[in-house]
């Protein structure tokens, strides 16, 4: 399996962490380091359109989009976090295509640096586990 990864460019530290974790885990369970494939996008608000380019390639079974908008710290917290959560939904239907919601919402950056490889584990990891239970099934039932 092919698998895209979207990642944020604000607040690297964690999303960085979240990434090489999604990354680990697809290829602990098989997946080849050459089918995964990276591409930034400034913020969490282009992680819509990053995966809608990447869906529109057709060449990959589940796209994964990290990013970590932290609430104490931004105004814009509820118009970022309804515009993705909105756009990847949408892009799921649209493409009929497994696209991850791999984006931490957290009040404070020790918040978030706790679920990216920290004392709640690393939220990349589950996503990418997300991701090929959900191209498991797409294959399963498209059989
Ligand atoms: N992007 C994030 O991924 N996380 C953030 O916490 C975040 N906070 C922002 C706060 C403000 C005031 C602005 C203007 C943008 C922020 N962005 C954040 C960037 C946003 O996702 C997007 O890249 C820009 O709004 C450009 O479309």
């Amino acid at each position: 399996m092919r698998f895209a990864i979207v990642v944020s460019e604000w607040n690297t530290e964690v999303t960085e962490a979240l990434y090489n974790g999604a990354k680990e885990t697809l290829m602990k369970f098989g997946v080849k380091e050459d089918d995964v494939v990276r591409r930034n996008v400034p913020g969490s608000f282009e992680l819509t359109l990053g995966a809608q380019l990447m869906a529109e390639r057709k060449e990959f079974d589940g796209i994964i989009c990290i990013g970590v908008v932290i609430q104490g710290e931004t105004k814009h917290f509820d118009f970022i976090c309804d515009a993705v959560s909105q756009g990847i939904t949408n892009l799921n239907i649209k493409y009929n295509l497994p696209v991850i919601f791999g984006v931490l919402t957290p009040n404070t950056m020790q918040q978030a640096l706790d679920r990216a490889g920290g004392v709640h584990g690393n939220k990349g990891d589950e996503a990418a586990i997300t991701a090929i239970k959900m191209a498991v099934l797409k294959k399963e039932l498209e059989a």
